[in-house]
């Protein structure tokens, strides 16, 4: 049993076999407009300096900011038009290999719901503000949609080698929880964070967590959390760096990722490139949150 409302064991009711279901836009009521209304104009006052220069420029280019949902119809010709993605809408998480589909077919697939009102400020599910809002933008930039392209197809490969817990790893750190070094300083690309108002300054200014530099197998040997912020962000030198690290066959890098220990969250290994030293005092006070 999930503890999640919106994750399903096969397509549910109304469902293609993709898993793929309408946006249905007419049907969101005002309150949910409203919702995606107020995390937009919530976050626009917290990640101008905070977020990567081509986060920023996505937004702007895909104009989310016509007064609330962006409706799909009229989003998705302007970013098929700058690098051929798509969006489409699915009821939840979808099964991995269903999601690896989507990517590798150049589809990121969103939840088609919005968070409650009440719950504005944390859950786990991704709803469309955290898909849209989030993820898409950096889906305008070419080599960022060819590396999550990459990821859709080396999924498949990754779970028939035993090897998607490491791959899964290799998101979290990057397109979820990622920083990259921009020409004025540390900023956030990592969808994860730009939808969350809290963890978009703890991830630049909070004295807790490491800070290092991107390294591939060290990534995806380290573990993660799921149900707070994070206690290690990587970071990398450019989104072109992260696309050529990422498109080397991977073949040798599981072969030695097979014999070799995962590593704690809060470790700082000898080889690491240390951006900050955390003091880990945020997860060391219990987390979730803690004054
Ligand atoms: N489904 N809708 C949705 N969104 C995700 O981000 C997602 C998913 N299913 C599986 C999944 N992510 C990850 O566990 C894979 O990257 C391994
Ligand atoms: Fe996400």
């Amino acid at each position: 049993m999930s503890d999640f409302e919106h994750v399903f064991e096969a397509p549910p009711e109304g469902a293609a076999a993709d898993w793929t279901i309408p946006q249905d836009w007419d049907a969101y009521s005002d309150v949910e407009h409203g919702t995606w209304d107020t995390l937009y104009a919530r976050q626009m006052k917290i990640l101008p300096g905070r977020a990567c220069e081509v986060f920023m420029q996505g937004l702007k280019a895909l104009d989310l900011n016509t007064g609330g949902i962006p409706d799909f119809a009229v989003m998705n010709p302007k970013l098929q038009a700058l690098t051929g993605w798509t969006v489409v809408c699915v009821p939840g998480l979808v099964p991995d290999e269903v999601f690896f589909d989507h990517l590798a077919n150049k589809r990121f697939p969103s939840g088609q719901f919005i968070r409650k009102p009440d719950q504005l400020d944390y859950l786990q599910e991704p709803d469309i503000f955290h898909d849209v809002f989030g993820h898409v933008p950096m889906l305008t930039d070419p080599d960022f949609a060819a590396y999550m392209e990459a990821y859709g197809k080396g999924g498949q490969r990754a779970a028939s080698l035993g090897v998607l817990q490491n791959l899964a790893r290799l998101y979290w750190y990057t397109v979820e929880f990622g920083l990259m070094q921009d020409a004025d300083g540390l900023r956030i690309y990592g969808a994860g964070i730009v939808s969350s108002s809290t963890e978009s300054v703890f991830a630049l200014e909070d004295p807790s967590p490491n800070r290092l530099g991107f390294d591939l197998e060290r990534v995806m040997r380290t573990l993660y959390r799921i149900d707070d912020f994070q206690q290690v962000y990587f970071v990398i030198d450019s989104i072109e760096a992260l696309k050529a690290e990422t498109l080397k066959d991977f073949g040798p890098v599981y072969q030695r990722l097979k014999g070799a220990d995962d590593i704690a969250i809060e470790a700082v290994l000898p080889e690491d490139q240390v951006f900050t030293r955390g003091t880990q005092a945020y997860a060391a006070r219990g987390g979730r949150f803690a004054a």
